[in-house]
């Protein structure tokens, strides 16, 4: 075999290594989710094909054509039996575009389709689509909300980096034909933005994030929700904020919805991200809050604090300091695949069940927004465990 065949063959066999690493639970945890010990995706993962040119007469040194930078924050859906991602892929040209990656188990194997999906752009192209949000509605239709972002008309001349963000809508029966819907109508700039899977009072229901500007959530922020009459023209006219940013919280500087919620019989569970400020620049966690199954926009339960925290290397990646979720997956059996991304790099899971996260959202202690009440909580739960006879 020749120099070129040998290393494409060597290439192949790596990729192929990688790709079928076996996951495995990390050992330890605090009761409430699993971790795993591999990221299920990184930028090695995606396909070869994407990246190398095979023909020696036009890549005799096998080089990599087309880099890809990152794997992140991916929507998720279960479809036919198979887990499956609607990924963010960052080429290393920066672009970021959506591309399907799916496993039989939803902890490993993961394997993308053969070519990313075309996303059909409106009259004002996309310069950057990102984070789609996946929700199979009642209507009938997979959707898939993501951000739209543009550079800012009003830009100062020399400023190359305003930008506008904007909800982006797609829909699509098989996964593969995406129907391009106009971008949502509303006042301000908008991030995660997700699609409630059910009809509210006959209207779609959107949870919002408005925003002053494209990093600064300004004046704005917290999680909104907004009734909208019509998908296909989808414009905010009320939009309320049900779930606040607090000073000393680990949401005081932006929060935003991840995954659209679970129904239970407890309520919807929702998954969001909460970002604070410190020296180290933005710290991006996840937390838990419940809602009402009548009326998904009253919050009934929000345990103190974060959920999930960057954890060892999570921690460090092109931006770090950062987890970030917009999909999950709950099966029948009660089983729920958290999907986050780490520091805007790669894609890991966390398994928990429905009954685990609702004990977890329900009875954790809320936050009492002072460090007195926080030494007053721990004395609580000191006093009710010296109660518990041979166990403290
Ligand atoms: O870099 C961290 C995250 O920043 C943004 O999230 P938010 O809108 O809450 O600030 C998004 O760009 C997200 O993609 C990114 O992971």
């Amino acid at each position: 075999m020749n120099e070129f065949d040998t290393a494409l063959q060597r290439l192949k066999a790596d990729h192929e290594a990688l790709l079928s690493k076996k996951n495995v639970k990390q050992i330890g945890g605090n009761g409430i989710y699993d971790r795993y010990v591999n990221p299920i995706l990184t930028g090695a993962h995606a396909p070869l094909h994407w990246r190398y040119d095979f023909n020696p007469a036009t890549n005799p040194y096998l080089m990599e054509r087309i880099g890809i930078n990152a794997t992140l924050n991916s929507g998720a859906i279960k479809w036919k039996d198979r887990y499956v991602l609607v990924v963010r892929v960052e080429g290393n040209d920066r672009k970021s575009f959506f591309a399907i990656a799916e496993s039989d188990n939803g902890i490993d194997n993961f394997r993308f389709w053969d070519e990313p999906i075309t996303l059909p752009e409106t009259d004002e192209p996309d310069t950057n689509v990102y984070d789609m949000r996946l929700t199979a509605h009642e209507d009938g239709w997979i959707y898939g909300v993501f951000c739209s972002e543009r550079k800012d008309p009003n830009a100062a001349p020399g400023d190359l980096s305003s930008a506008v963000a904007a909800a982006g809508i797609a829909r699509t029966k098989d996964l593969v034909n995406w129907e391009r819907l106009p971008d949502l109508k509303t006042r301000s700039q908008q991030r995660n933005v997700v699609l409630h899977p059910e009809f509210v009072n006959g209207n779609y229901a959107l949870y919002t994030r408005p925003q002053d500007g494209f990093i600064d959530t300004g004046s704005g922020g917290g999680i909104g929700w907004a009734l909208i009459d019509d998908i296909t023209n989808a414009v905010v006219t009320n939009e309320k904020i049900i779930n606040q940013r607090f000073y000393h919280t680990i949401k005081e500087m932006k929060n935003g919805e991840g995954p659209h919620p679970i129904k239970t019989d407890k309520g919807w569970l929702h998954l969001a991200h909460g970002v604070r400020g410190c020296a180290a620049g933005l710290r991006y966690v996840l937390y838990l809050y419940l809602t009402d199954l009548e009326d998904p926009s009253k919050l009934i339960a929000e345990p103190a604090g974060h959920f999930m925290a960057p954890e060892g290397e999570e921690r460090v990646g092109d931006v770090s300091n950062v987890l970030f979720t917009n999909g999950w997956i709950a099966d029948d059996d009660g089983k729920v695949f958290i999907y986050y991304a780490s520091s805007d790099t790669r894609m890991h899971v966390a398994t928990s069940t429905i009954d685990k996260l609702l004990d977890y959202v329900i009875n954790t202690p809320q936050d009492g927004y002072r460090s007195a009440a926080s030494v007053e909580t721990i004395k609580e739960l000191v006093k009710k465990n010296k109660s518990v006879v041979n166990r403290y």
